[in-house]
């Protein structure tokens, strides 16, 4: 069975209540039962998990990719500065879709640059919920492996 790891960085527990002009007024509780929904559907099961902690989004990106398991990560503020997710990312061969609430283009300059878009497989951003749900249909439609690993001839 797929398992879908859903990863989620700093301050992405305070959704709902705060900023909802920015990031909506779905809370990551709101947001995880959307994705279940889909998940159940499909037979795929689904690991969702959030922390405000740099080292742990490096160990989860890690766990996924070493299971060969598909990852959609918001990274939060993290996206702009990790160095660390990014080498986590490549080193694990991860395959990764890189979501986005806002849309960090129309943001400031600072959101333009990420650190893990060279890495990851595509980039969805400023449709709220609906990024998340956009990337799971992406890896629903996605035939084989996922893992950057090279086949081998
Ligand atoms: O748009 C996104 O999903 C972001 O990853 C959200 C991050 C931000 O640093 C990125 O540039 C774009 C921030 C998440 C903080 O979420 C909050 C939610 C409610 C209240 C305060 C922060």
């Amino acid at each position: 069975m797929t398992v879908v790891h859903v990863l989620n960085g700093p301050n992405l527990n305070l959704l709902g209540a705060r900023e909802p002009e920015k990031y909506g007024r779905d809370t990551l509780a709101d947001i995880e039962a959307a994705l279940a929904t889909r998940c159940a559907e499909k037979g795929v099961e689904l690991v969702f998990r959030q922390s405000n902690h740099e080292g742990d989004l490096v160990d989860w990106v890690q766990e996924a990719g070493g299971a060969q398991a598909p990852v959609i990560l918001n990274a939060g503020a993290y996206t702009h500065t990790s160095i660390a997710l990014l080498d986590a990312i490549l080193g694990a061969q991860a395959y990764v879709i890189e979501v986005h609430l806002s849309n960090v283009h129309a943001r400031e300059a600072f959101r333009h640059h990420s650190c893990l878009a060279a890495a990851a497989q595509g980039v969805i951003a400023g449709f709220r919920k609906q990024s998340y749900l956009l990337a799971l249909e992406a890896i629903l439609a996605h035939e084989g492996p996922f893992t950057t690993k090279p086949k081998k001839d």
